[in-house]
């Protein structure tokens, strides 16, 4: 794999790099990505329809346990090559933050300490009447049933009902992580777009602004997405591949 020599040269002057993340990073630890065909009979739905509120308002069961069984699936899951070039890089530069449209942990796990979650966390249920946070069960072992619906847990203070902890269509982003991650684009001079098809407002805007405040940026995708105008380098392949060898070339 050869890289531009002004690309490696952008990297290693970097002092500010944020890394911006969606589903294509945790494709290669098994995590389908959003818009890949689901498995199983979970197939006969649409995510984009599911990941909504009111998909949920009219049928709690089927998507509680649409949720259940992505979060026991991310909950086994393991870091992949592309978090592990990320969390190594986070290492080498004077700053790293990862802003990430993942509602899974696996940059934490691989040891990114700065990640800014705009999507929310699916580990973090919460009471829809009263915001607390509802503590899940560690059953991460337990396989779930193809399609299983499952009645969402009432809260254990209010009684009322506990939905996923992530940011839904039509729901607004959580406000700080929003300007955490819109500063944090406005300001970087290096900016490296991995596994995200571009599609969802407005996270998909903070590489134009990045592009637009100066940074050099880089995407890294099998396959073409809407940000590749919007980039300086497209670097087309799997990021497990492409990540660990422009680490390796850049601070061999
Ligand atoms: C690999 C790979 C490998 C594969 N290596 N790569 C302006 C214009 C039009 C619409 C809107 C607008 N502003 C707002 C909207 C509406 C809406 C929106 O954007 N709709 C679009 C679909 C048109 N946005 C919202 O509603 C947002 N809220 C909002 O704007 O609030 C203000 C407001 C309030 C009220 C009314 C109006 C506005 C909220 C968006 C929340 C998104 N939530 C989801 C679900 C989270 C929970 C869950 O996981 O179930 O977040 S949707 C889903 O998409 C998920 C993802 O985080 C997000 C992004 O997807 P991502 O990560 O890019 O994944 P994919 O699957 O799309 O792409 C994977 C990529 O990986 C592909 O490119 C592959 O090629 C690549 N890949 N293998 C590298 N090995
Ligand atoms: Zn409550």
């Amino acid at each position: 794999m050869d890289f531009a020599p002004e690309l490696i040269q952008a990297l290693r002057e970097a002092r500010h790099v944020v890394v911006f993340t969606g589903a294509g990073v945790s494709a290669e630890s098994g995590i389908p990505t959003f818009r890949d065909a689901l498995s199983g009979l979970w197939s006969h739905f649409d995510a984009e329809q599911l990941a909504t509120p009111e998909a949920f308002e009219a049928d709690p069961a089927l998507v509680w346990g649409w949720y259940e069984w992505r979060r026991r699936a991310a909950a086994r899951a393991q870091p992949n090559p592309a978090h592990l070039a990320i969390a190594r890089m986070a290492g080498l530069v004077s700053q790293l933050q990862v802003v990430t449209q993942n509602v899974d942990d696996l940059h934490e796990r691989a040891g990114n300490a700065d990640v800014i979650h705009l999507h929310g966390n699916i580990a973090q249920p919460y009471c829809q009447r009263c915001r607390r946070p509802h503590a899940v069960a560690s059953d991460n072992g337990t396989e779930m049933g193809d399609g299983q619906r499952l009645t969402p847990p009432r809260c254990t203070a209010c009684g009322g009902t506990v939905r996923p902890g992530v940011v839904w269509f039509g729901e607004s982003l959580p406000q700080d992580a929003w300007n955490s991650a819109e500063a944090a684009v406005r300001s970087c001079d290096l900016l490296v777009c991995v596994g995200t098809s571009g599609l969802v407002q407005p996270a998909a805007m903070l590489p134009v602004f990045a592009a637009r405040a100066g940074a050099a940026t880089i995407q890294i995708n099998p396959d073409p997405t809407p940000l590749n105008e919007h980039v300086r380098w497209n670097l087309q392949g799997p990021a497990g591949k492409v990540l660990p060898v422009l680490v390796g070339q850049t601070w061999a």
